[in-house]
């Protein structure tokens, strides 16, 4: 079945509720969504988007863009969100790759979009602005508006999110109407969403975290959310006395345990504060607990998987842990060579196979063999182990990874751009403590014995070439990188080595 199909009924049932609202007045009720999206489903058909079409949006967070992914689902599309770090160059593999029929961008993108889109051979490209705004608005109050519901399969696509990979190249996941369907529908019943609840909503709105987990769940239950931009304290703390749950990375938590005004006051409106995406550490968490009598409900997932483990709602919420499996989830944790699973209590590698689980990477089948499993798991790349109690603990990745504040960084892509700079031998970037944002991506590199490299130079040469959030915090120059005797490169060795230099 359409997803949309099923977030239309909790719009009937709805009808004048509020749905979005924003800081500077703007709201769309239930009803106001549903015309809008009508319009929007017009304005696409218009524009060309026939079912199975990809469309690709990199535009700032607005109620509209939410009401964009929704028209797109009405019409049999394929979402699919771009981040708006993104360069030209990294835009340009995207749409490449995924051919959409349309791209949407920012009214401000608009002479650059038209170019990428021309080499890539992207037939339309429409803008869309933060107020209401662009051609592709235009276009929408123009068109006929489209009543019908495109009938989808469980497993037809619905969405496209790209992640980077371990080999530098990103890997478009392909999400179905089932996967997104299913996982919002477990999450609302988890973590007891109901019509009464209000959304803080400040994470950006091209990853799972802020799509699907905010906003998904968010119309399954016919709650309200209060679009924030971004992520700014002093906000949240205006708008906690109006809200009821606040959905963020570990980053947003220890920046309000770090600020006065966080006391069982200012959070007594507030039913649940969920985290994700990084690791929580059981300091922020038993702070936020000890300042607040709030306890943080920290959650796993992944953009292939959505959401597959979670503290429990009622019980013990257990610093350090994710919890357990969302019901319909399954893990396992496995030796990563024979992929059978370890005696309880052992480290070894998170599996994951439920309704939720993506069905593959776009046009990538040898990786998607890689990763999905014949009898179904998806092999994370984290490891875990799972305490006396039944709480999983991720303790570390087997992927070579970066997260920082959130955004996941590929140390491959990283170094490959690097390595393109003259004068540069090799390089290795790692991820080291930081005291914002969880971990801080460190470049060491190793230039030539000539070459007069510097710091300011590396970070130069990343500039337009990498989204801001990959590029290194820091740069450091060596004359070699550790090896192994297989002559890898020893990361754990770097990270030792550079370990305070966020400190
Ligand atoms: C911003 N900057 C970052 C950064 N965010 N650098 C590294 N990592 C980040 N995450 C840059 C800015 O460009 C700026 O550079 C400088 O760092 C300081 O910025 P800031 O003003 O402090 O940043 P802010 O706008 O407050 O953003 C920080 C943040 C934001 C943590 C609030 O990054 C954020 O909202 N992250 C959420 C990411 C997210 O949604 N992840 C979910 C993925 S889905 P300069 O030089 O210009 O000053 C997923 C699955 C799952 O993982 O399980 O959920
Ligand atoms: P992404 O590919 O952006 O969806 O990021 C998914 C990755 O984020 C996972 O594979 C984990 O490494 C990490 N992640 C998500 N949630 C948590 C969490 N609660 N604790 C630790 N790591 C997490």
């Amino acid at each position: 079945m359409n997803l949309y199909e099923t977030f239309t009924a909790r719009m009937r049932d709805r009808g004048d509720a509020d749905f979005i609202t924003t800081r500077e007045g703007r709201r769309y009720r239930y009803s106001d969504a549903r015309s809008a999206t009508a319009r929007l489903a017009g304005a696409l058909i218009e524009l060309g988007v026939a079912p199975g079409d990809r469309v690709a949006v990199q535009v700032e967070k607005s109620p509209e863009a939410i009401l964009l992914y929704l028209a797109c689902l009405r019409v049999g599309g394929i979402y699919l969100p771009l981040n708006t770090g993104y360069t030209a160059d990294e835009i340009r593999y995207f749409l490449s790759d995924a051919e959409p029929a349309l791209f949407v961008c920012r009214p401000t993108a608009l002479d650059e979009a038209r170019e990428v889109a021309r080499e890539t051979g992207c037939p339309a490209v429409e803008t869309l602005g933060t107020d209401a705004d662009g051609s592709l608005m235009d276009t929408a109050e123009r068109a006929t508006p489209h009543e019908a519901i495109e009938p989808r399969e469980d497993d037809d696509l619905a969405a496209i999110l790209y992640t980077s990979g371990t080999t530098g190249r990103s890997k478009g996941a392909m999400l179905t109407h089932r996967n997104l369907g299913s996982n919002a529908e477990t999450l609302k019943e988890a973590w007891r969403f109901t019509a009464e609840d209000r959304l803080i909503h400040a994470l950006p709105i091209f990853h799972t975290h802020g799509l699907f987990v905010g906003c998904n769940v968010t119309l399954m239950a016919g709650s309200s959310m209060l679009f924030l931009p971004r992520f700014d304290a002093d906000v949240i703390f205006e708008e906690m006395p109006h809200g009821t749950v606040l959905m963020g990375v570990p980053t947003f938590y220890t920046r309000l345990v770090q600020d006065e005004r966080l006391t069982p006051e200012t959070t007594a409106n507030m039913r649940l504060f969920v985290s994700g995406s990084a690791p929580l550490t059981a300091e922020t968490h038993q702070a936020f607990q000890a300042r607040t009598g709030h306890a943080i409900l920290e959650r796993y997932g992944m953009t292939e998987t959505n959401m597959n483990l979670s503290n429990p709602y009622d019980g013990e919420r257990r610093a350090g842990t994710v919890g357990m499996p969302l019901p319909g989830v399954e893990y396992r944790i496995t030796d990563r060579e024979t992929h059978e699973s370890v005696p309880r209590g052992e480290i070894g590698m998170l599996e994951i196979r439920g309704p939720n689980v993506f069905i593959g990477y776009w046009r990538m089948p040898e990786k998607t063999r890689e990763e999905l499993l014949d009898d179904g798991f998806f092999v994370t790349g984290d490891l875990a182990m799972v305490d006396e109690k039944g709480y999983v603990h991720i303790v570390g990745r087997d992927k070579d990874l970066v997260i920082s504040g959130g955004y996941n960084v590929y140390p491959k892509e990283v170094e490959q751009v690097i390595d393109e700079l003259e004068g540069v031998v090799e390089s290795a970037v790692i991820g080291v403590p930081h005291p914002d944002f969880g971990e801080g991506v460190t470049a060491v590199v190793v230039p030539e014995p000539d070459a007069e490299l510097s710091e300011r130079q590396v970070l130069g040469h990343l500039q337009d070439r990498l989204a801001k959030y990959k590029q290194p915090k820091r740069v450091f120059f060596a004359d070699s990188l550790p090896r192994n005797t297989m002559g890898k490169v020893q990361k754990n060795e770097l990270r030792k080595r550079y370990q305070d230099a966020y400190r």
